[in-house]
Formats: structure tokens, sequence, C-alpha cells
């Protein structure tokens, strides 16, 4: 059986959010995401499909049928409560997670885990090829879909199939502990095109398929047994920059940005920090940098301010709550120790906030420290630089992000050493504002350069001719 759509999105999260009325009704809500944004005009040329799960337990809400939202088609794929839990929470963010950002926190392996993972990327499978129309492209995204790739070809060898990994792929010394490594590089292998954030993961995946799957390789290209070549190679991602050019620049923002100021007492200077709250990101390292240059004296409580958001995540796993608690203390005891009546060292909030308050405190942030201890791309420094529009501010930066390869004029430091951190974050907040001008100026140059369109463009090309070449 054979479906309509020509152009098929396969990814873990629908771009909607499921919301249900006081009455019990089922309604949808967008979930805006540069991904979503950057897809959205190919989708609607070529007749495009989104397959996702809406985030809500099956069970809950029973099953549902394909719809469309604002012109797009998106097909929901259901998860019962026990693959949430043994998929989702389980092999996807307790098991990959870890392992492909260099073990930061023990990955867990269990059998049964991995068996709900093969169920549920089964089931994406199936749907991708019941609605893919005859020779139609489908790019498949993310770690949470890496079976998918083999298990669709071997339904429909007639469709072009594109893989991105968002996150890092890791060094062989990594990969090698996982139980079903081989099942997982053939599962990608499936795919005509393996797109990657920086080339290191890519060279990292063609090594491994020579060592553990005993392929041919050259280059960037990988022999399969069946005799196709599969190309990886690194796509890195990117923001809908003019998006947050327009909101930065928008009168409300900038009236907020300074309501922002004012309300933290107007202080010289602001430090600010905004991730998801996760153990890859390096919050707490970055927080005690700064804690230790405010006990020196370096920075005076009243003049400087670290305001730090945390957006809840994944918190029904375990690792998850532990950073949160260690977060909560840390926190806690820097103000208790170092804060004064009103002023606190840190501005510590615990909450998403909607996308005009993220571009306010780009706006108003003299300092953005971002200092993952492995990050495939992060696109809050991307953010942060597009939300610039005076060529000021300062961006500290995590060598381990991908994002560090495009923007090297950025401060780099080593999250694993607090002492150059502290020395990074003093020379930014000192420099000359020629030189902050001269870096943040070549940063939106890069930015604008690749911009999420033109990352979308340069896959969805590749992949194009990558279908000619087989
Ligand atoms: C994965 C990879 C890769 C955050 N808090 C709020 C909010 N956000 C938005 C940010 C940004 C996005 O979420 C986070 O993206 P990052 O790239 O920083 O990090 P991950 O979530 O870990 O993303 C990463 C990315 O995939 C894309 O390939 O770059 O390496 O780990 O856009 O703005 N947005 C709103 N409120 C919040 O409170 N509206």
């Amino acid at each position: 059986m054979t479906g309509s759509a020509d152009l098929v999105i396969v990814a873990n999260r629908l771009p909607v959010d499921q919301v249900r009325s006081a009455t019990g009704e089922v309604a949808w809500q967008r979930s805006p995401g540069g991904l979503v944004s950057a897809l959205e005009p190919v989708m609607r040329q070529r007749d495009g499909a989104w397959i996702g799960w809406p985030g809500v337990a099956e069970d809950e809400v029973g099953s549902y049928d394909p719809f469309t939202e604002d012109g797009l088609t998106l097909v929901p794929v259901g998860l019962s409560g026990a693959e949430i839990e043994e998929f989702y929470e389980g092999f996807c963010n307790a098991t990959l997670w870890p392992l492909y950002h260099d073990v930061v926190a023990p990955p867990e392996f269990h059998r049964e885990w991995w068996d709900a993972y093969v169920r549920v990327n089964r089931r994406f499978a199936d749907r991708a090829a019941e609605i893919a129309a005859p020779g139609a492209t489908v790019w498949v995204h993310d770690y949470q879909l890496q079976l998918v790739p083999q298990m669709l070809r071997e339904m429909r060898p007639d469709v072009a199939i594109g893989f991105f990994l968002h996150i890092p792929f890791p060094p062989s010394e990594l990969f090698m502990q996982v139980p079903w490594r081989k099942e997982i590089l053939e599962g990608m292998l499936g795919a005509d095109l393996v797109g990657f954030q920086v080339s290191g993961a890519a060279a990292n995946f063609v090594r491994l398929t020579r060592s553990l799957v005993g392929l041919r390789t050259h280059r960037d290209m990988v022999m399969t047994q069946d005799r196709r070549s599969v190309r990886a190679t690194a796509y890195p991602i990117s923001i809908d920059v003019q998006h947050f050019e327009k909101l930065a620049g928008s009168e409300s923002v900038i009236a907020r940005a300074a309501q922002i100021r004012r309300s933290l007492g107007d202080p010289e200077r602001i430090l600010l920090g905004i991730d998801r709250l996760d153990y890859t990101k390096g919050i707490l390292p970055r927080l005690r940098a700064y804690s230790e240059l405010v006990a020196e004296g370096e920075f005076r409580i009243g003049e400087t301010v670290f305001v730090q958001v945390a957006t809840p995540s994944r918190e029904r796993v375990q690792q998850y709550q532990v950073l949160r608690n260690q977060v909560d203390q840390f926190v806690g005891r820097v103000n208790g120790d170092l804060g004064a009546l009103g002023r606190p060292a840190i501005s510590y909030l615990h909450s998403s906030f909607p996308q005009h308050e993220m571009a306010a405190l780009y706006r108003a942030a003299d300092i953005m420290v971002v200092t993952p201890f492995r990050d495939g791309m992060n696109l809050v420094a991307k953010e942060y630089v597009a939300c610039r529009l005076n060529d000021d501010g300062a961006l500290v930066l995590s060598e381990f992000a991908g994002a560090s390869e495009e923007l090297s004029r950025a401060w780099l430091i080593n999250p694993y050493d607090i002492n150059g951190m502290k020395s990074t974050i003093l020379a930014a907040s000192r420099a000359d504002p020629k030189d902050t001008t001269r870096r943040m100026k070549a940063l939106r140059r890069t930015l604008r350069d690749n911009d999420v369109a033109q990352w979308a463009t340069n896959f969805l090309t590749a992949l194009e001719e990558m279908r000619q070449l087989q």
C-alpha cells in the first residue's frame, strides 16, 4: 500500500502539543520550533506529511487518525504509558542520550528497553511506509528513530531516505558499549544520506561501519552489502535568523528587555544562561565559576547578576531529578552566602517562557554563558547572536558544543577547566568594546550565511543527488 505524501518527515515529536479542554475535548496547539519553520514551506510545496508522537500516553487518550492542522498533514503515532517509560525515558533518554554525550552520566542498558525501542521504531516505519507516495522523500530525525531507515527500506525500496542526527555521535570507544551496536549502525545505513552536526561525528560513524560492520568506505561514502552507497556528512543545523532578528527588534521586546534590566536593579552587567535542565549542559560548573568570581571580589553584588533559566525537562528520569536537586542546592547556598537583601548573586528560574521573553532576555544580557560538556549544536548560542542587533554582547561558548566550529569568534572555554572558565568570563566582561563588536560582527556574518532554511535545502539537495547516484 502506498500513500500520497511526497515529502515525509518522521520525528519523535509532532510539531503540535495536545491540549485537553475542561470538557475533555482534544485540541492541538502548534509548538513553534526551528525545524518546523524550516520545513513548513517545503512541506506545503511538496504535499508533505509529518509523523510523530503527540506527547501524551495513548491509554489516556485513545488512538487518533491523521489530521490537518494549519495546512500541514500530521500523522500521530501513539505510545502507551509503558512504552513512554521503556522507549522514551528508558532507551532514548537513559541509554542513548548519556552514551552519545561522552557518558557524562552512566548509561543504563536494559534488554526490555531495547525491545521497546525496536517495537516503537517499527511502528514509525510502518506509518511512513503507508503514507509515502511512490518515489517519495522520507526524512527521519534523531536518536529516537535510528532503526527506521532500514525498516522502511525493506518495505519501500522506491523511496529516498535521509536521516539526521541532532545530537553527537560518539567515537568507537564509547559506542562499542552498546549491546545492540551493530543493529543500530545497520538501522542508520538504511538511509541514502546520514547527516550529522559536525564532521567529527560523521567520521566516527564511517569508521564504525568499517570496523564493526566490515563495510568498504571511501571518504564520506559507505558501500553497503546490498551494493548501495550511503553518504555520511555534516550539515550543521541553524535557526530562523530573520525571525529572531525581527523579534529582537520589535518594540515590545525592546521595552521588555529594558524592564528586565530595571527589575534586576539596573546592574552594570548581566550574565545569562538558558538551557533545558540537562546534565550535558554544564550548568553547575558555570555557576561555580561565576560564584567564585563573586566570592573573590572580581564581580560585585548589585553591579553584576547571573540570570539562569533552566527549562524543566525529562522530569521522570532519575538523573534529571538528581541534577535538579544539585542545582537548587547550589544556587541556594551561593545566594545565602553571597547575596544581599533583594539582590541575589544568581537569579534562578526553573520554568519555560514564550519566545518573545527569551528574545528579551537575550537582548538584556551582556554576556551569554553556554558551557555544555557536550552538545550536538546548541541553538541557544545562535539565538543570542541573532538577537544582538547592535553588534554588542559577548558569547562565552564551550568548545564541546557543535556550534563552536562555526562560532569560532566566541570566547571559547573548556567546561572542565573552572579556572580557565573564570579567566575567560572575566576577559569577556573587561574586553575593549571594539573587540567585542568585531567578534559579534563576525559571529553574525557566519550565522546569516547558514540559517535553518539553508540547512534544510542543503540536506534535501544532497539527498536528491544520492537518489540519482543509486
Ligand atoms: C537538541 C541537541 C541541537 C529552551 N527553553 C525555552 C525554549 N528553548 C528553546 C531554545 C532553543 C531550543 O529550545 C533548545 O535547543 P538547543 O540546541 O539549545 O538544545 P537541545 O534542546 O538539547 O536540542 C542540540 C538541537 O537538538 C537542534 O538540532 O542543537 O545540540 O541537544 O531553540 O530557544 N523556548 C521557549 N521557551 C523556553 O523556556 N520558547
